[in-house]
């Protein structure tokens, strides 16, 4: 459900009800779509007959219900409605309800059953049905398809003011710049020369053997998985010693430090890659910011696990004495994901923008590191060359510069290694660019810095 590229709702004489920043958020999960509104309950009736002559075999379909508490809420099936009296396992649907400025999102449990395909009004999981009977009521019964707690969905108001069923389409292609906006050299030659510079690089102090880099954002957004493809660069083979994968909370919980090593039997590359547990927009979940402030000044130790109920605890003989410069931060790299951008919460933003105004104040250099390009515009899916050309990336990188309060010039798109098995020329040419600014932007800092 991701593969963000939006706008345009096509609605022929239908005027939908569902508001433009709301259509933007369900489209920026949805993918590259467009939406065509197909039935509407108020002027089509609240008729199940009415909606399957709208809606049948129409391909993926979004449901949007309204009530009178001011809810929007629904669901998303990428399977059409047949009448086929079959349950239906559809891995792709999913709930959605908008709670404040946020859109809360519920998996369909493993894909079975997911609908039941008969001739009644629209239901999810055979639990949740809409225009239940043919009035304008939901009706919600326990199941185990899915989990919903009604009075968050829809403050336990079943009195339905619409109810709305879009046509899913994905948009045939993101449009194309004609000249790329960044121009990038993807050659083997270029690879080499940058594998090359990177090892032979030397920290502007010379009390500084290797710069530390930390990266810092949201659960789930590609920081383990950085360091994966940088060290699966220098190996020669893709490794995997991060443990990187999705969960519904960080899945690293410990503070590590990893050196990378040039090859196997190779000399220690001029860096250290430390990996933080993922940010939450909640307080007391996630990496606290005491914890950050604690890293930056190289207080914490590698493997150390993080608290999210308690801060770090600097050992205070330690910390009454300042950590040397080679035990500091030299670059903070904050990793977001192309595909939440425009999800990103206000809370969120927040917490983002309180750590670097930390790092502001220690004048520590800072880069965004945009991950998953490849799922964000499927240009760049089909050929990563196409990054500088895409015009959606492009919007990304101004918006994640925009929403973080950074240059443009200091968002970098990347894709990282995640389900390949072997190296790829392209993705390496963007990782290691990224890796060459961030050891060049250590080097303004180390240059700025006061040694003692
Ligand atoms: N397609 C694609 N998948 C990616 C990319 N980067 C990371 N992933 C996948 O995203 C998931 C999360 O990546 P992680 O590296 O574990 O993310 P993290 O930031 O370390 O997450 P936490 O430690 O849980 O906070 C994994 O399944 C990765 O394979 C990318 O650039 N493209
Ligand atoms: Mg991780």
């Amino acid at each position: 459900m991701q593969k963000a590229k939006v706008r345009k709702v096509s609605t022929d004489t239908l005027t939908s009800n569902l508001p433009e920043e709301r259509r933007e958020q369900l489209c920026a999960s949805l993918g590259n779509v467009e939406l065509t509104l197909l039935y509407k309950a108020s002027v089509h009736g609240y008729n199940a007959s009415a909606f399957h002559q709208r809606c049948d075999r129409q391909g993926p379909t979004l449901l949007v219900a309204y009530n009178r508490s001011g809810y929007i809420f629904g669901g998303y099936t990428s399977v059409d409605y047949t009448q086929s009296g079959w349950e239906i396992k559809d891995e792709e649907a999913f709930l959605f309800s908008f709670q404040g400025g946020t859109c809360g999102y519920i998996k369909v449990n493993s894909g079975y059953n997911a609908r039941y395909d008969d001739a009644q009004g629209p239901n999810f999981g055979q639990q949740l049905y809409f225009c239940y009977n043919n009035q304008p009521v939901v009706y919600y019964q326990g199941g185990s398809a899915f989990n919903i707690n009604t009075s968050s969905m829809y403050g336990k108001d079943t009195q339905l003011s619409e109810c709305e069923v879009y046509k899913v389409e994905q948009e045939p292609q993101a449009s194309i710049e004609e000249k790329p906006w960044r121009n990038v050299l993807w050659t083997a030659e270029r690879r080499d020369e940058l594998m090359k510079m990177i090892r032979n690089h030397k920290p502007l102090i010379t009390s500084v053997s290797r710069v530390r880099i930390l990266m810092i954002g949201p659960v789930g957004a590609g920081k383990s998985s950085f360091f994966n493809s940088i060290n699966s660069i220098f190996m020669g083979r893709i490794t995997s010693k991060a443990m990187s994968g999705s969960a519904g909370t960080s899945l690293t919980t410990q503070f590590r430090t990893y050196p990378v090593k040039d090859g196997r039997e190779g000399k220690p590359l001029p860096f250290v890659l430390c990996d933080t547990m993922g940010l939450e927009e909640q307080s007391g979940a996630g990496l606290d910011i005491e914890d950050i402030n604690s890293i930056l000044r190289g207080h914490v130790p590698d493997r150390y696990k993080f608290n999210p109920t308690s801060s770090f605890q600097p050992d205070e003989q330690k910390a009454s004495k300042p950590a040397s410069l080679q035990e500091k931060i030299h670059c903070v790299v904050y990793v977001i994901d192309a595909t939440k951008i425009s999800l990103m919460s206000d809370k969120l933003e927040e917490k983002l923008a309180a750590i670097r105004r930390k790092v502001n104040s220690l004048g520590i250099a800072q880069i965004v590191l945009m991950t998953k390009v490849d799922e964000a515009c499927s240009l760049v899916e089909e050929d990563l060359q196409s990054l500088y050309v895409s015009s959606y990336i492009k919007t990304k990188v101004q918006e994640v510069s925009s929403r973080l309060g950074v240059p443009v010039s200091c968002v970098l798109p990347v894709k990282n290694y995640s389900q390949e098995l072997e190296l790829e020329l392209n993705c390496d040419v963007l990782l290691l660019t990224a890796l060459q600014q961030m050891l060049n932007f250590a080097d303004d800092y180390l240059d700025d810095v006061d040694p003692v």
